[in-house]
């Protein structure tokens, strides 16, 4: 079993497709075991995307991510890291494989609708960074 962490992004919420990405994990026994609307501030969401400070998208990457409510979640699966990348699709949804959330649901490179984790340790950093352990229920 393996846990981690999915964020609908501000597009996604603006646009309504929380439900249509929930489903999609359901759908693929990615069970959510924790799961809040937030608003992110601006150093939030640097401390968030610390590891992208260098690059030259950084500043409108936390602009846009504190434009509005964010969805994030808990989620368990086995492979469950893998399995829901896979789901989300390349960054870029022009190069996402057919099917997956961004090549159906994204417009942009950077309002691609979905966050996931990307290895053990981002998961279990990423985690801590919006749930405590009260906030999470496994089943
Ligand atoms: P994420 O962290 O959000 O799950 O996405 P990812 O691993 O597929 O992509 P990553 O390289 O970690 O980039 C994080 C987010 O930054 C935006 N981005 N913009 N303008 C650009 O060239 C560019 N590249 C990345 C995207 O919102 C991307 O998901
Ligand atoms: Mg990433």
């Amino acid at each position: 079993m393996e846990r981690t962490l999915s964020i609908v992004k501000p597009d996604g919420v603006a646009r309504g497709l929380i439900g249509e990405v929930v489903k999609r994990l359901e759908a693929n026994d990615l069970k959510i075991i924790a799961m809040k609307m937030i608003q992110m501030t601006k150093a939030q969401a640097e401390g968030f995307y610390a590891v992208h400070r260098e690059r030259p998208f950084f500043g409108s990457l936390t602009d846009f991510m504190t434009s509005g409510p964010a969805v994030v979640m808990v989620l368990e699966g086995d492979n469950a890291i893998a399995r829901y990348r896979d789901l989300m699709g390349a960054t870029n949804y022009k190069e996402a494989a057919e099917g997956t959330i961004r090549r159906d649901l994204a417009t942009d490179i950077e309002k691609n609708v979905v966050h996931g984790s990307d290895a053990p340790e981002t998961a279990a950093f990423e985690i801590g960074y919006f749930f405590n352990a009260f906030e999470i229920n496994p089943r």
